[in-house]
């Protein structure tokens, strides 16, 4: 419907601002990640090396990221205003509850679920949620995400890398992709830092977090699932990855010739004959998000490879704040069909809004 209180709303651009992958967190979480960053215990170094940093260092970036996750309230929704950001999607920071042990990761989960709802019902207009899961506990994580769809009202499930080094292409995690796909909700896939067995390379030269160890390890799980033959078995299914697609789109070509070739060769007895080659996986069961890449050559690519009605807007608040990227986008030299469809139509069909 096109009514005429939504176009005055744009100011005349003719499309709203939704960004699709914006985060939050409970300050007594932040808390919680702090201390269990500092356990001698803590066997995982990516944790260590992201919430040791974020939530201890003086820095003005840590300082600013640390209360822009933990506000839901007037700053949160004052910054969106300076940046014209009409609408966020809100997902639980990364790891999310997916470092803890199964019981306290699921009542965690439960809990900041709860936050987040309380914020999303004051400010229906400005905030979407997605559910937080703890996948340790399958059964419960389908539980949660039922309760975050049917009652909360969320959106989405957040899925944040590795579940204490373990990828969701293992069937022990199936169940998530079944009810996901039986509630007709996407699920979020952001990245993590590497697993423990992945990390070290990474973290010796500092490229561990949002730099290349995030992409890389996220391109990975996505491309694991696909593998698995997640889509073949739950067709209707849809991810949503951020970062122009965790560079899948440039390694496309390569990926399908390459994908076939190894089957052909029967060089991995375990690997699976999939229904169609990987660039049909991404063409049909993910969006892509360009959180983190404002930037008109990677999103153009990606609006060329997987259609410009699988790419959407993201900010990734408070990570990448950046006022001057949104004029970048506003900017971009792109059919103005597709920039609606990036910021606004695409989010308001895949996450069901109505604003
Ligand atoms: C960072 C970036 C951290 C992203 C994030 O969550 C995150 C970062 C802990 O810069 O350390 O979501 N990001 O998506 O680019
Ligand atoms: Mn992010």
């Amino acid at each position: 419907m096109v009514n005429k209180e939504a176009a005055d709303r744009t100011n005349g651009r003719g499309y709203l601002r939704i960004a699709t992958e914006e985060a939050f967190a409970p300050a007594s979480l932040l808390q919680t990640y702090l201390k269990l960053a500092n356990e001698p215990g803590c066997d995982d170094p990516g944790f260590k090396s992201l919430w040791g940093f974020y939530a201890a260092s003086p820095s003005a970036r840590a300082q600013f990221i640390m209360n822009g996750l933990a506000d839901l309230g007037a700053q949160r929704l004052a910054h969106m205003d300076a940046a014209g950001i009409d609408h966020q999607i809100i997902a639980l920071t990364s790891p999310g509850v997916q470092v803890f042990d199964a019981p306290t990761g699921t009542s965690l989960a439960i809990e900041a679920n709860d936050i987040l709802a309380d914020a999303v019902r004051a400010h229906p207009d400005r905030y979407t949620g997605m559910v937080a899961v703890a996948p340790q506990d399958p059964a419960s994580a389908v539980k949660e995400m039922e309760r975050g769809v049917r009652k909360l009202g969320f959106k989405a499930v957040i899925l944040n890398g590795h579940t204490r080094g373990e990828y969701h292409d293992d069937p022990k995690f199936w169940p998530l992709f079944e009810a996901a796909e039986a509630l007709d909700t996407p699920i979020y896939l952001h990245p993590n830092a590497p697993p423990k067995q992945m990390i070290e390379p990474f973290l010796e030269a500092g490229l561990d977090g949002a730099v290349y160890g995030f992409g890389v390890d996220t391109g990975l799980h996505m491309l694991r699932i696909i593998c698995a033959g997640v889509f073949d078995r739950f067709p209707k299914l849809q991810f949503i990855i951020g970062h122009a697609g965790e560079a899948l789109p440039f390694w496309l070509y390569r990926l399908d010739y390459m994908h076939a070739a190894t089957l052909k060769s029967n060089r991995y007895p375990f690997m699976k004959q999939l229904a169609h080659p990987i660039s049909h996986y991404l063409r049909n069961n993910i969006y892509i998000t360009n959180s983190g890449v404002a930037w008109q050559p990677a999103i153009e690519f990606c609006q060329k490879i997987i259609g410009p009605e699988r790419v959407m807007y993201a900010m990734d608040y408070p990570y990448q704040y950046v006022l001057d990227e949104v004029r970048l986008c506003d900017e971009m030299t792109i059919p103005s069909e597709h920039k609606k469809q990036f910021f606004q139509t695409n989010a308001e069909r895949v996450f069901k809004l109505a604003l």
